[in-house]
C-alpha cells in the first residue's frame, strides 16, 4: 500500500489533523521525536505573536497499539489553543454574531483566488486553511517518517542560506552535512555560518520596522538514502518529480532545485555530472554531487540535495493596495497578527516534507505490511549492491 499523508485543519479551528496510511505495523511510538519536531517548527525569529500562545503536542487518536503501530490509518491531532480566543468567531457548526469577516484580499495570499474559486465574499475560510498553521499537522506526520527512516539510517538535515538580501557565503560544502542541525538548532535563524545569522536578525529587524515581511532560501538533506528508491519510467514515481511537487506544496515555496539546480544551466557536462568510483565493500560512490544524489528520477547513493526559495510572507504590517470583495472599494488589503520572516520554521517544514516524500518512495521500493518485511527487502538489496562485483 502507498504511504499517503493529508492533513486537516483551519489556523484558528479547533486543531489540525495529520491523517496517514500505508505506514507499515511494527514501529515503535516515539512522541517525544514528534514532539520535539513541532517544537522545532515553532521557533525562528521572525516570528509573530501566536508561537507564545501555542505549545504544540501531537495526540495519536489511531493507528497504535501498545506503542506500535498495527498497519491501520494513524490519526495525529494537535490541537490548536488559540482556539478558545476564536471559537465563537470561526464556529464550524453555526453562524455567530462574533464572525469575523474579512473582505480586502491580501495580494499574494489565496484569499482572492480562494474567493473568485469559491464565490466567497467573507474570504475567512481561505486564509484559515491557507494559513502555515498546516505545516504543523506534515510536521507530526514527518516525525512518524523520521522514526520508520532511522530504521535504515536516514536522517534529514536542513538550515538557512538567505534571507531577504542577508546571505550566508561560507564556501560550499565547507560546514560538513552532517552538523548542520547541531549548528542550525542553535540559530535563531537556523544559520550555520556565525557571520550570516547577525545580518539575516538584521533584516527581519529592519523588515518589522518598516512593516513589511522577507523570504528566503534554505536547504534540506537527506542523508543515507540508499540507491534505487523513485522510478526512471514513470513520470509520477521519478524521485525529483515527488520532491519538486511536494516542495511546491508548502506555502509560499516559488523554487525547487534539486544538487546544482539552475546552476547546471550555466556549465558544461564535465562540470556538472558526477564521475563514478567503485570502493570493496562500500559500493559505488561519486567525488562530487552536483546531482543532489538522484539521477533520471532514482537516488544513488550519495545524499538527497533540495534547495527551496520562500517568498515574503503575504500579510504586511504595511498592507498593500486591494478592493474590498463586497463593497468594491478601493482600500488597503487586511492585516491580521503574522509572522515577519517564517523561512527558518520553513527549513523544518522542509525536513518533515523531505522525511515523508523519502519515506513514502522507500515503502514503494522496499514495501511490506510489517517493518520486518521491510527490513528484510532493504537488507537483500543491500548486499546485492555491496557486493555488486562479487554477485555477478
Ligand atoms: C499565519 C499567521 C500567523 C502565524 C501562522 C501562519 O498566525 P496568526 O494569524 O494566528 O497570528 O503564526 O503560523 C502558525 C500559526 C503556525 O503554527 O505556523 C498565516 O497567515 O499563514
Amino acid at each position: 500500500m502507498k504511504l499517503e499523508i493529508n492533513t486537516a485543519g483551519e489556523s484558528h479551528g479547533k486543531g489540525i489533523t495529520a491523517f496517514i496510511e500505508g505506514f507499515p505495523s511494527g514501529v515503535e511510538l516515539d512522541k517525544d521525536l514528534i514532539d520535539r519536531e513541532l517544537r522545532r517548527r515553532q521557533g525562528g525569529f521572525g516570528r509573530g505573536g501566536r508561537m507564545e500562545i501555542e505549545q504544540d503536542r501531537a495526540e495519536v487518536l489511531s493507528g497504535f497499539y501498545q506503542g506500535k503501530s498495527t498497519g491501520t490509518p494513524i490519526v495525529l491531532w494537535i490541537a490548536n489553543e488559540d482556539w478558545e480566543n476564536w471559537k465563537e468567531a470561526i464556529s464550524p457548526e453555526e453562524e455567530t454574531e462574533e464572525r469575523r469577516s474579512v473582505t480586502l484580499p491580501r495580494p499574494g495570499h489565496a484569499d482572492l483566488a480562494g474567493s473568485l474559486k469559491h464565490g466567497y465574499e467573507d474570504f475567512r475560510p481561505v486564509l484559515e486553511r491557507t494559513s502555515a498553521r498546516e505545516t504543523a499537522g506534515r510536521v507530526a506526520a514527518g516525525g512518524l517518517s523520521r522514526t520508520l527512516l532511522r530504521e535504515f539510517g536516514i536522517r534529514i538535515v536542513s538550515r538557512v542560506t538567505r534571507i531577504g538580501s542577508a546571505v550566508d557565503s561560507t564556501e560550499k560544502d565547507k560546514v560538513p552535512l552532517e552538523n548542520w542541525n547541531e549548528l542550525a538548532d542553535d540559530s535563531p535563524v537556523r544559520a550555520t555560518a556565525g557571520n550570516a545569522e547577525e545580518e539575516m536578525m538584521a533584516e527581519i529587524e529592519n523588515a518589522k520596522e518598516e512593516g513589511d515581511s522577507l523570504g528566503g532560501i534554505f536547504e534540506v538533506v537527506a542523508l543515507g538514502v540508499p540507491p534505487g528508491i523513485g522510478s526512471y519510467s514513470s513520470a509520477e514515481g521519478k524521485l525529483d518529480s515527488k520532491i519538486a511537487g511536494g516542495f511546491m506544496s508548502i506555502p509560499a515555496i516559488k523554487s525547487v532545485e534539486i544538487g546544482l539546480g539552475k546552476e547546471a544551466g550555466s556549465k558544461p557536462g564535465s562540470g556538472v555530472h558526477d564521475e563514478i568510483f567503485h570502493d570493496e565493500g562500500r559500493g559505488f560512490r561519486r567525488s562530487t554531487n552536483n546531482a543532489g544524489g538522484i539521477e533520471g528520477g532514482v537516488s544513488n547513493g550519495e545524499p538527497l540535495r533540495v534547495r527551496a526559495t520562500m517568498k515574503p510572507i503575504p500579510t504586511l504590517a504595511r498592507p498593500l493596495h486591494s478592493v474590498d470583495l463586497i463593497s468594491g472599494e478601493e482600500g488597503k488589503a487586511a492585516k491580521e497578527r503574522s509572522d515577519v520572516c517564517a523561512v527558518p520554521p520553513a527549513s523544518i517544514v522542509g525536513e518533515a516534507e523531505l522525511a515523508n516524500l523519502v519515506a513514502g518512495a522507500f515503502l514503494d521500493k522496499f514495501g511490506g505490511d510489517t517493518l520486518n518485511e521491510v527490513r528484510e527487502s532493504f537488507e537483500n538489496h543491500r548486499a546485492r549492491i555491496q557486493n555488486w562485483f562479487e554477485e555477478v
